[in-house]
């Protein structure tokens, strides 16, 4: 350690292993375009976009000059029965990307706070027209919609689960789609697996429609390890929904703003939700901010009563928050400017060309990907699940490149500025790491 090094006692880390991280810690002191630099020195590819949420690559200039001034104009505006101009012009400019259908904007700060949001929105909207009967909430297994009681209730982690309690009563989840015996190393949508959505009609069949407020589902599941939806998957789900007048919530935190080569993984797939949860790449991971979209219909249903009446009794403190309004807008300028929200549609084939060669590597058992994202997922250390995968992270650390890890699953969703050069660097350093973790 160097004597730089700062005291470790007193932060205890979210989902890290403290204990040995402050045995030998990895600390980032700088970035740049597609690069961190730690406290050493070292220049450190980034393979994971931070933490899948700075899509333009490290300290862009739009984005840092619009916080910076932001920051001395105005600092901090209440958004409860007041506004600012930059939160009306943000949600405006939003609605030129968002899928077609989709037109209302709510904000939160964090994609755990959009899923909440959207929970609640669905279960209030079906009360505003009289169906106060449906309350349940559909997930789906190995789902993660952030680490609030909402959305550790309707996600579908064990480890993320078992520790609180009883969470929200009235959630049931569908299964998963991950299906390798079927679509191990599909290149992009595997071909098996549409009718995993029809567990959907199994419990509306349980629990009957009339009970049902909403389904939320990843369009890719990220964190769980990559898994990529399966040919006409979510166009059945959003069959099955319609015919029973359930909401559909797309869960985009990751999927947002370009990673699967279209703005949204929902006109990527073709399929448009009535809610969609956002965060991370809103403002590049620059400042915290998230949102729901929402379609007319849904907002429409809550603008009844007088006039001088909250409609919906629901926000943060910081929804909206000038500084995130700011950086939000530097990003969309930033993205619309390179072009970014479709890049990866650009990238794509080469990534995957360059992924899918990992096969045949040491305990290389499936790769996935979609857009810029990529799963290589490994066979595990008996006994010892999630070892093999993380002495696989520590090792690319070591050799100058930041990966992350989910179980004993590798995954990969580099910043949508990434060149060729740099996906050669990407792989090349973990086809190292994966000889040596043989
Ligand atoms: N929904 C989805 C689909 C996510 O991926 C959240 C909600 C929660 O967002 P916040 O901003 O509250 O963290 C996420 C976050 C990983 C990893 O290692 C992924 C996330 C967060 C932390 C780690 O894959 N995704
Ligand atoms: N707890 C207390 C005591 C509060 O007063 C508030 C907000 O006023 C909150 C929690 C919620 O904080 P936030 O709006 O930042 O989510």
């Amino acid at each position: 350690m160097s004597p730089d090094t700062p005291a470790m006692d007193a932060y205890w880390m979210p989902f890290t292993a403290n204990r040995q991280f402050k045995k030998a810690p990895r600390l980032l002191t700088r970035a740049d375009g597609m690069y961190f630099t730690d406290d050493k020195g070292r220049q450190v590819l980034d393979g994971i976009a931070g933490l899948w949420c700075v899509n333009a690559g490290h300290n862009r200039p739009r984005i840092v000059q619009a916080i910076q001034q932001q920051a001395a104009e105005l600092d901090f505006a209440p958004p409860f029965q007041m506004g600012h101009p930059k939160a009306f012009e943000l949600a405006e400019r939003l609605t030129r990307i968002m899928p077609a259908g989709l037109n209302k904007v709510f904000y939160t700060n964090s994609g755990s706070e959009s899923v909440d949001t959207a929970l609640k929105m669905a279960i209030a909207y079906h009360r505003a027209r009289g169906e106060g009967t449906r309350t349940r909430l559909i997930g789906r297994e190995r789902g993660y919609h952030g680490v609030n009681f909402g959305g550790i209730s309707v996600g579908g982690i064990v480890a993320n689960r078992k520790m609180f309690g009883t969470m929200l009563g009235g959630v049931d989840h569908i299964r998963h789609t991950h299906d390798p015996a079927r679509n191990a190393f599909s290149v992009g949508q595997p071909v098996h697996g549409a009718e995993f959505a029809d567990d959907l009609e199994k419990l509306v069949a349980l629990h009957d429609a009339s009970t049902i407020a909403a389904v939320i589902v990843e369009p890719v599941a990220g964190s769980t390890g990559v898994l990529i939806p399966p040919q006409g998957y979510l166009q059945r789900l959003r069959e099955i929904c319609d015919k029973h007048g359930i909401l559909l919530i797309f869960d985009e935190v990751i999927t947002g703003f370009g990673r699967t080569g279209s703005p949204f993984a929902a006109q990527t797939f073709g399929v448009t939700p009535d809610l969609m949860t956002v965060a991370k790449g809103l403002t590049n991971g620059c400042v915290p901010m998230g949102a729901v979209f929402a379609a007319a219909k849904i907002h429409d249903a809550f603008m009844n009563g007088p006039e001088h009446l909250i409609e919906f009794f629901h926000g943060y403190t910081y929804s909206a928050h000038p500084l995130a309004c700011a950086a939000a807008l530097g990003t969309l300028d930033t993205y619309a400017e390179e072009g970014l929200l479709t890049r990866a549609a650009e990238m794509q084939g080469y990534f995957a060309e360059c992924l899918h060669s990992l096969r045949g590597e040491p305990n290389v058992i499936d790769v996935r990907n979609i857009g810029l994202v990529g799963g290589v997922e490994l066979a595990p250390i008996a006994g010892e699940p999630g070892k093999r995968a993380f002495n696989v992270f520590l090792d690319c650390w070591d050799q100058g490149a930041l990966i992350r890890t989910t179980g004993d699953t590798i995954a990969l969703s580099p910043p949508l500025i990434i060149e060729r050069a740099q996906i050669d660097q990407l792989i090349d350093t973990l086809r190292g790491a994966l000889k040596r973790a043989a």
